[in-house]
């Protein structure tokens, strides 16, 4: 397959409601798809950041330059491309995760729907539909956190996550087991927000019966998170903290967690997705797949690896409606709280060019 253009295609989709973390709020999803043209035809990505680098050093503005002046040369220069030789390609740029990631994963997508295969069956999919959970922002009352919940629970999600930050912790998960019960599974999630100081504190969530910790310090902070084990009872997970399948490897060898959130993006594309998916079910280690507001685009290519065998645990892999009125795809709706894994070519994704052209902010070329 030989790479003819790359196209950055910016785009801003508004958000159904602000989305508020202990890093920042949301109001709108503003990011850029890939677009690689090849001899065989097309494939895309989504870029997985912000404008602003919060929740991992990366950010749009950053990851353009990156691909433009550093990982596409040094793709490009292959002359003969696969997904699986851009790894090793760009190996000598340190970094950069998600650039690396949104340039992969266009790639597989071209490369697959040339085969006429999809991520699924590429991946290892056992699965034909996975369970959803929906990861619920900070608000500014309890009520409207109740309120909140109660509609997803309507609407059938099977896990739920708030965000939680000092201040907004053990009163909110308080109040949604006191008013949903225990038969909800519920788990919390940090984005590093406390500190090891903060053990006590956290060692109050036990009573709730939660299902997992989701990265409460710092993302290099590995020690830590296995000194914090030792007095926490509930099962810690890790995010931000897992870059590789070897740094997945090293966190489990410590005890710094005994969960893991899988986002290909965070660790450079889905083939080390699948990577840290091997290490953890060869150590009987759950994993789910955590998400970044993917539109249809990235949220299709998601569901492909939630159907790999350990995936054990409901991801974040919500509906469209969570984020989107309109979604650039046909939308991803929720099915007895599961969402369907795509088999069409590729991610399965097909964007809608009407709501492209309606979200694109400007288009540039990366490489003609
Ligand atoms: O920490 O999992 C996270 C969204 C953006 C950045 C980081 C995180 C999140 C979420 C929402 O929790 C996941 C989703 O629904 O896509
Ligand atoms: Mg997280």
């Amino acid at each position: 397959m030989k790479i003819e253009h790359i196209e950055l295609v910016h785009i801003r989709l508004p958000l159904v409601g602000a989305f508020r973390t202990s890093f920042g709020t949301d109001t709108v999803r503003d990011t850029f798809l890939l677009r690689v043209v090849t001899d065989t035809g097309e494939g895309w990505g989504e870029f997985a950041g912000d404008p602003d680098p919060l929740y991992c050093p990366e950010f749009a503005a950053s990851a353009e330059l990156v691909l433009r002046d550093h990982l596409i040369p040094r793709v490009t220069a292959l002359g003969e491309v696969t997904a699986a030789r851009i790894g090793p390609a760009v190996e000598a740029v340190k970094g950069h995760p998600l650039a690396k990631a949104v340039l992969e994963t266009a790639v597989l997508d071209a490369e697959l729907r040339s085969y006429g295969m999809s991520f699924g069956t590429h991946l290892g999919a056992v699965k034909d539909r996975v369970p959803s959970g929906v990861s619920v922002g900070i608000m500014d009352s309890i009520g409207e956190l109740l309120s909140a919940v109660e509609g997803y629970l309507a609407e059938g999600y099977l896990r739920i996550k708030l965000k939680i930050e000092p201040g907004w912790d053990v009163e909110p998960v308080r109040a949604v087991r006191d008013a949903f019960g225990d038969e909800v599974m519920l788990q919390v999630d940090a984005n590093t927000a406390y500190r090891l100081s903060d053990a006590e504190h956290l060692r109050r969530l036990d009573e709730f019966a939660l299902a997992l910790i989701e990265q409460p310090l710092d993302e290099d902070d590995l020690r830590g998170h296995a000194e914090l084990a030792k007095v926490v009872g509930t099962p810690l997970c890790l995010d931000e903290s897992i870059t590789s399948a070897r740094g997945a490897a090293a966190a489990l060898a410590l005890g710094a967690c005994r969960i893991i959130n899988i986002k290909p993006a965070r660790v450079g594309g889905y083939l080390e997705a699948r990577r840290i998916h091997d290490v953890a079910r060869a150590q009987g280690v759950p994993v789910w797949c955590g998400g970044m507001l993917e539109t249809g685009v990235g949220r299709s290519a998601n569901l492909a690896l939630a159907a790999l065998p350990g995936f054990v645990l409901p991801g974040d892999t919500s509906a469209s409606s969570r984020y989107y009125a309109e979604d650039l795809t046909e939308p991803f709706v929720l099915d007895d709280g599961h969402l369907t894994v795509p088999t069409g070519p590729g991610s399965g994704a097909t964007i809608l060019p009407d709501v492209l052209r309606r979200v694109t902010v400007a288009r540039r070329d990366l490489y003609r």
